[in-house]
């Protein structure tokens, strides 16, 4: 059955010219894109993103953080898609995350850590519901789906 998940690639990704590569990724595991835009977060939204750490140290410096630049979130769909882009992201911080994966490939910081992904289908529903109008997200059949 297919799912879906909310990706957003965070400012340092755009800021460092990674989105291609990252997307790259996506792709050649046979990943769909239903929505993609560039916004720029505000405070407003990244604290709701953000409501199940506002209790923690960090939460003031992660909500200055995904509102410092623009940022690219996507909806990407297929079967087990949660558990799959949440490996392909690589653990939290980057000094933690395996090589091959996205944070482990491109980076060691804690802060900046270039991707995000929803993690549960909860998330993903209650994300999407934050960042995508239900017309922005596209309903199309890939041309190789039976071959992947
Ligand atoms: P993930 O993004 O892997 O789902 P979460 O949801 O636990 O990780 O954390 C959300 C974001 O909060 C992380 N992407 C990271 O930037 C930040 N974060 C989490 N824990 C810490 C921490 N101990 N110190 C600084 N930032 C943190």
């Amino acid at each position: 059955m297919s799912e879906r998940t909310l990706i957003i690639i965070k400012p340092d990704g755009l800021q460092r010219r990674l989105v291609g590569q990252i997307i790259a990724r996506f792709e050649k595991k046979g990943l769909k894109i239903a929505a993609a835009k560039l916004i720029k977060i505000t405070p407003q939204l990244a604290k709701k993103h953000y409501a199940v750490h506002k209790n923690k140290y960090f939460f003031s410096g992660l909500v200055k953080y995904i509102t410092s630049g623009p940022v690219l979130v996507m909806v990407i769909e297929g079967p087990k898609i949660i558990e799959i882009t949440r490996k392909m992201m690589g653990a939290t911080f980057g000094y933690d995350a395996e090589p091959g994966t996205i944070r482990g490939d491109f980076g060691t910081s804690q802060t900046c850590n270039l991707v995000h992904g929803s993690d549960s289908a909860k998330s993903a529903q209650k994300e999407i519901r934050l960042f995508f109008k239900p017309a922005e997200i596209l309903n199309y059949q890939m041309a190789d789906k039976n071959w992947l």
